[in-house]
């Protein structure tokens, strides 16, 4: 147990001064503005513009877009997505088929370093099952990126009324 728990506390030093020197090491970017510290942070990497639409439909899915800025040296894979409270939250990537539009599930989809994967209306989104109750526009969701090697990162999506999508 003690062994376990000191292993535990030298790996948290290593990650924290990992973090400490990859924030030294990257360059401003002229268009980003400066994203606030969230919960869970992995190095390098950034979510923006997160957004969560509404259902027109009470009970139906919504849809959260966002920017996802890697600055390290390293691609990203996104293993998973969660938004807290809601049911499940899904990949998935609208396609045009022979003139109309199509959703199909996205395995994980990656992120090159120095480059934004955008996750926009008629794109690429999360579908957003099962939504908390009373969620209202105005209100923030948290959601929840996991890489491909268990790295988490959080940022808050602005709930916006249905239509906005
Ligand atoms: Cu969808």
């Amino acid at each position: 147990m003690i062994r376990l728990s000191r292993l535990a506390s030298v790996g948290a030093i290593a990650v924290a001064l990992a973090a400490c020197q990859q924030q030294q090491a990257s360059e401003p970017q002229a268009s980003e503005t400066a994203v606030p510290a969230a919960p869970d942070a992995k190095p390098g990497l950034a979510l923006t513009d997160g957004r969560l639409v509404l259902p027109a439909v009470k009970d139906n899915p919504g849809a959260a877009y966002f920017s996802l800025v890697n600055s390290s040296d390293k691609p990203a894979e996104i293993a998973a997505v969660d938004v807290a409270g809601a049911g499940m939250a899904m990949l998935h990537e609208t396609m045009q088929m022979d003139g109309h539009s199509t959703m199909s599930e996205m395995k994980s989809p990656a992120v090159q370093p120095g480059e934004t994967l955008v996750f926009a209306p008629g794109g690429k989104h999360v579908m957003v099952y099962k939504l908390p109750e009373g969620l209202k526009p105005g209100a923030t969701a948290e959601m929840t990126i996991t890489f491909a090697d268990g790295d988490k990162l959080s940022a808050p999506l602005a709930v916006e009324a249905p239509g906005g999508g």
